[in-house]
């Protein structure tokens, strides 16, 4: 409900509120139109086939110039739209078509006649030949049930949850810059050069190299023709337009989209064009996990905005218009999970399509120029929750920028997130990387980064479910939820345990068993993944595959880094509970694990002494060895195994903090742990503390995570860090210089992540009670903002409960 402050906002946000007055609904083209060409070229190289189904999609979909708009491009009819990427898990598409307009995270509108097309033209095709179910005939017995319930649907366990069917590249960033400078015209020709080139006696280049090349020219076809229609359509409306002004906005869309991205930018305003072509595409082309990033947008779109500033074309007011232009394009493509695990992931249509800000030169110096300052000027007076903005900071970050960053934080929306180069540059040296690649980072996910050129690992990864762990400890194999089924290890009867070691190591055992398939599902996906998924739009922009001719989706490209990862779900739930177990029970034997376990498996319901007892034990995020060293055995026991099995599976498969907002539904199946956190709600989220169980403020906070790192490992990537802070606690300049020092402690401290919410609880209880009059009202999630009015009850409840720092 923020003020609109300066008169280039009123177009950006006349766009805005008519495209939020709906609720997002279902576009059928994009499946419809990639059925259509997958049914005709059966048995063709896979990346041929891909790049001849966007051939048929730039030629036959629909193409849209919105009203007011001046970065054009649309995937879908108007208002906010979610596309259908069937071959993921298109088997469920009949069921979900039922489920979509009413389900609680994440509903979508779809109208009779597209339900209609969805159920006979696209949904039959598919049946059969999905990667989901795939997947599920792949896994053994002992996988299958801790991955998918034994149902129609193949629905979600939550225990080691797999990713890879309901999306079918993890986070990813594009070489944005060799569009700018080259054009898909430049690699349509070096790739018509390189196909000239061939032997035509080898079967390497006849089988392999050929098709990658020749969908490499097709797919530059594709793009160009689908931009020349744009311009064709713009220039029929500026014939028919009588207002002035805008026939002349739209006769140079025009002659933008008849240049770019055919050609090289020599404009910043083609230089955007271009951008949003290129990242709009590649959403027709797959759907890539939380969405394609931006990467460097202040570093690949300076050269352009300087040239132009110093030609006079150009003023920093125009450049921010153009931004929020782009930003509202975001907003209108929402990622539609059709599985309630990909919703319930990702909730309030959540898709971070990070923008990356200062951090360093690939040279090693500060990279903050006046974009920097400029993108962030548009986070804090333009009311949006896309993209995500992200900013790297490192030792030598200047001040300037960072009394700005916090200046952004403060004003309310969680934007910018932090990362911090002094702990992710030495990691990405580390794993093989050159300095000036490292250097050259770009923020990707919530908190993952990817060195475009060198990164070279699609596969999405399994989310892990650790307080199951702990339950399947507490009931000798299993869960409440799931009733008599043992889906993990004998460890023994809960209640027989001697020593506090013993039940340490059982749960390690269960720790590593649910590693153990966590590991053999992407050994599969990995492998299945190169027969139904293919990118040659991805793979165009990265260099190791042009060099190699090989499509991205396959499991080696020559000369990459392979970086996966695994994901620890609920970790200070897990550390708080092996805590209070230890003190309340093996130490000072205040109550037996026979009673631990009864109270739990009532849910505490008349046993509210013993939750109290529980609640006040040592826990996480207070800086207090006693619980933080069992987080760094719990960190270091983790990363150990995957060292061992990445390198059989020849992936850097890391242990990462990272939620979205699945320790919601993670929640739902785990009853009542020994942390005193009742049955089936969330679990802690990412490397935070657990809900309310932080009491020494943020600076402990910060100690605790710097305390269960494993420094002297590399097996580990993001760390996730929430950290929810009171206005009044950073109020006035005071309150700045604060959270400055605040960052400078946290980067010193190498720690990967952070990003702050800076609310009033009442607030947000406000705006429970009266969703109508905060429909503005933007929160920090988990990596991303989301509008809180639409986030479910329970997750508009898990963030109430976490505990509002009001001091330093
Ligand atoms: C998390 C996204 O794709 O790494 O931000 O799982 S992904």
């Amino acid at each position: 409900n923020k003020p609109v402050k300066l008169e280039h906002h009123t177009r950006a946000n006349d766009i805005l509120a008519r495209v939020r007055a709906e609720k997002p609904h279902v576009d059928v083209e994009r499946g419809l139109l990639f059925t259509e060409s997958f049914k005709q070229t059966e048995g063709e190289p896979l990346v041929l086939r891909w790049a001849k189904a966007l051939y048929h999609y730039a030629e036959k979909a629909t193409v849209y110039v919105d009203k007011d708009q001046l970065i054009v491009g649309r995937g879908g009819g108007e208002g906010r739209y979610g596309l259908l990427y069937p071959e993921l898990d298109g088997d469920t598409l009949d069921l979900a078509i039922k489920k979509l307009p009413t389900r609680e995270s994440s509903p979508f509108d779809i109208d009779p006649e597209d339900a209609k097309t969805i159920i006979e033209d696209i949904a039959p095709y598919w049946k059969g030949k999905t990667f989901h179910e795939d997947l599920a005939k792949a896994l053994g017995p002992e996988t299958m049930k801790l991955t998918y319930n034994p149902d129609e649907a193949l629905t979600s366990r939550y225990v080691v949850n797999e990713t890879a069917s309901f999306r079918s590249s993890l986070q990813w960033v594009h070489d944005y810059d060799i569009v700018l400078k080259k054009g898909f015209g430049g690699l349509k020709a070096e790739a018509e050069a390189r196909l000239a080139e061939l032997d035509e006696f080898s079967p390497i280049d006849n089988c392999e190299k050929r098709p990658f090349l020749e969908a490499e020219i097709l797919t530059a076809d594709a793009i160009i023709l689908w931009a020349n229609r744009h311009a064709d359509l713009a220039e029929q409306q500026a014939g028919e337009e009588s207002d002035p002004k805008r026939a002349a906005e739209l006769r140079r869309i025009a002659e933008t989209c008849r240049w770019v991205p055919e050609h090289p930018a020599r404009t910043f305003y083609e230089a955007m064009q271009s951008q949003w072509f290129t990242q709009l595409f590649s959403r027709i082309e797959q759907k890539t996990g939380t969405i394609i990033s931006n990467g460097r947008m202040d570093q690949y779109l300076y050269p352009f905005y300087k040239a132009d500033k110093e030609a006079g074309r150009i003023t920093a007011d125009e450049a921010q218009e153009l931004f929020e232009c782009m930003w509202v394009d975001m907003a209108q493509y929402i990622d539609l999970y059709l599985s309630d695990a990909g919703g319930a992931f990702n909730e309030g249509y959540a898709h971070w399509e990070a923008v990356t800000i200062g951090g360093q030169t690939p040279e090693g110096y500060d990279a903050t120029n006046e974009l920097t300052y400029i993108l962030l000027k548009s986070k804090r007076e333009f009311p949006l929750n896309y993209p995500d903005l992200a900013a790297r900071i490192h030792t030598r970050s200047p001040k300037r920028y960072l009394r700005e960053v916090a200046r952004t934080i403060k004003s309310g929306e969680g934007f910018p997130k932090l990362l911090n180069d002094e702990d992710v540059v030495p990691l990405l040296l580390s794993k093989g990387a050159k300095f000036d690649e490292a250097l050259d980072y770009s923020v990707s996910g919530c908190a993952e980064c990817r060195m475009p050129n060198r990164d070279t690992y699609t596969s999405p990864n399994a989310y892990i479910n650790f307080a199951a762990a702990l339950e399947m400890v507490m009931y000798n194999g299993r869960m409440l939820k799931y009733g008599d089924e043992v889906l993990g290890l004998q460890t023994g009867e809960f209640e027989d345990f001697k020593s506090f070691d013993d039940l340490f190591a059982a749960f390690l055992k269960q720790q590593n068993n649910l590693l153990k398939h966590a590991f053999i599902q992407q050994h599969e996906i990995i492998r299945l993944r190169a027969e139904h998924f293919a990118t040659p739009l991805g793979s165009m922009l990265q260099k190791l595959c042009r060099d190699s001719c090989i499509d991205l989706h396959q499991p080696k490209i020559p000369g990459g880094i392979d970086l996966g990862y695994l994901e620890y779900m609920g970790y200070a739930t897990v550390i708080d509970s092996l805590a209070a177990i230890k003190k309340l029970v093996f130490e000072e034997h205040v109550i037996s694990l026979h009673e631990l376990k009864e109270a739990c498996e009532h849910n505490f319901e008349g046993y509210e002494v013993i939750r109290q007892l529980l609640k006040n034990a040592p826990a996480y995020g207070n800086d207090d060895p006693y619980a933080d060293e069992i987080g760094k055995i719990l960190d270091r026991t983790a990363q150990e195994f995957t060292a061992k099995y990445s390198e059989q599976i020849g992936v850097h498969m890391d242990i990462r903090l990272v939620p979205f907002t699945s320790h919601v539904p993670f929640g739902k199946v785990v009853s009542a742990t020994p942390d005193g956190r009742q049955a089936f709600t969330p679990l802690s989220d990412g490397s935070s503390a657990a809900q309310g169980a932080d009491h020494e403020g943020p600076t402990a906070i910060l100690l605790s995570n710097y305390l269960t790192k494993n420094f002297d490992h590399n097996e580990h990537a993001g760390r996730l860090l929430n950290i929810k802070l009171s206005p009044g606690c950073v109020a006035g300049k005071e309150g700045t210089e604060k959270l400055v020092e605040f960052i400078e402690t946290w980067r010193d401290l190498k720690l990967w992540h952070v990003q702050f919410n800076v609310m009033n609880n009442e607030t947000l209880r406000e705006a429970q009670k009266h969703p109508e009059l905060y429909r503005n009202l933007i929160v920090r999630i988990a990596g991303y903002s989301a509008f809180f009015t639409e986030l479910s009850k329970d997750l508009q409840d898990e963030l109430i409960s976490r505990n509002e720092q009001e001091a330093f």
